[in-house]
């Protein structure tokens, strides 16, 4: 009984972990958001070759962002 109120409990309110995909345009300002969010600051980029991941804490809320570069050229 225990282990089902601690699942319930944890499940409500505990920490929660959700992934997130950045989707856009080369040069749209994905990788810009992503350090922003993560580091409360903008800072300068260079082009994304393959991808960025990060770990953004909101609340009680842990996102892996996947920020995935993404040349006009690939679509
Ligand atoms: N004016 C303006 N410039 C921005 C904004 N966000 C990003 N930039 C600029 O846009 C340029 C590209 O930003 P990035 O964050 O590298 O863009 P990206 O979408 O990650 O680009 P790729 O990695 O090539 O796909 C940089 O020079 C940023 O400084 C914004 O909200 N306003
Ligand atoms: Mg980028």
């Amino acid at each position: 009984m225990g282990i089902v109120f601690t699942k319930i409990f944890s499940t409500l309110f505990g920490n929660r972990e959700a992934r997130i995909l950045v989707l856009d345009l080369d040069n749209a300002g994905k990788t810009t958001i992503l350090y922003r969010l993560q580091m409360g600051k903008v800072v300068s980029t260079i082009p994304t070759i393959g991808f960025n991941v990060e770990t953004v804490q909101y609340n009680n809320i842990k996102f892996q962002v996947w920020d995935l570069g993404m040349p006009i050229y690939s679509l």
